[in-house]
């Protein structure tokens, strides 16, 4: 593959016209996960060439959940900028979207820039001014929601959207013991520990900032850092309400309108 280019302007255009697109693996069928990287990159800079800007990162596949429902069973992670807040109480506009699924995460805010390598978990929350809980709403940009580890990674793993929940706490206990109740419509449709996340959430955060430092990139301070979702992802419809309750972190909520 040489030009990364017209990859990212392909699936930038699937989510402005809101209609999927075929795996690019379909074409390139050996695209590495380097390339893959590449194209999420430059699918970002175009986001910053409209005025978008970043406002964090996010880490993705970390939960066996997520692993085992979308067949990739390796991480990823995937950039968040501004256009993708959904602010508190606002309705989720499925119009503007494709097929998009909802996720229950835990969000770190980062005080102090993490630069790998060499980050461990203990960095991590020694570098967190506050953790808090959110949603992640997803829309693949491919067909049916299916995709290899290098789809996603070009697609920048399907970010679309997230909704932060309505504080933030000191990391002063184990985040691998806060519990998490997922509802959709008044049915409980997942359950999990932080410890989903591979194991304790901040470790998926080390291993964002490690990969970052292999770029010569950092997780900067003031950055918002979804660590992964707990429990798998539920798809919406119009008048959808999805909750995530968590121990100590309180409830985040969503209603997609038409
Ligand atoms: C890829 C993104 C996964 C997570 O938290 O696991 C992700 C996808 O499932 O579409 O954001
Ligand atoms: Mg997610």
């Amino acid at each position: 593959m040489t030009d990364v280019a017209p990859w990212a302007k392909y699936l930038l255009d699937a989510e402005q016209r809101h209609e999927p697109v075929a795996l690019i693996t379909e074409t390139e069928p050996n695209l590495t996960i380097e390339e893959a990287y590449e194209i999420q990159e430059a699918l970002v800079r175009q986001k910053l060439a409209v005025g978008q800007r970043i406002v964090g990162a996010k880490l993705g596949l970390t939960s066996r959940a997520k692993q085992e429902a979308m067949g990739v069973h390796e991480p990823l992670y995937a950039w968040l900028t501004d256009a993708m807040v959904l602010p508190a109480e606002t309705p989720l506009s499925l119009s503007e979207l494709i097929h998009p699924r909802v996720e229950p995460e835990i969000v770190f805010v980062i005080g102090e820039e993490l630069a790998g390598p060499g980050v461990t978990a203990y960095d991590v929350l020694a570098a967190t001014s506050g953790v808090g809980c959110g949603l992640e709403i997803l829309d693949s940009r491919y067909a049916n929601f299916q995709f290899t580890l290098p789809d996603a990674i070009a697609d920048n793993a399907s970010s679309a959207r997230f909704v932060l929940g309505p504080e933030l706490v000191k990391p002063d206990f184990d985040l691998s013991l806060i519990g998490c109740l997922f509802e959709l419509d008044g049915e409980l449709v997942g359950t999990a520990t932080g410890a989903a996340s591979l194991g304790h959430p901040a470790e998926a955060v080390a291993l964002l900032a490690n990969w970052l430092g292999h770029r010569g990139q950092s997780i900067e301070r003031g950055w918002i850092v979804l660590s992964g979702a707990l429990a798998n992802a539920v798809p919406v419809k119009p008048g959808s309400h999805v909750v995530a309750t968590f121990s100590r972190l309180g409830c985040v909520s969503l209603r997609a309108i038409a």
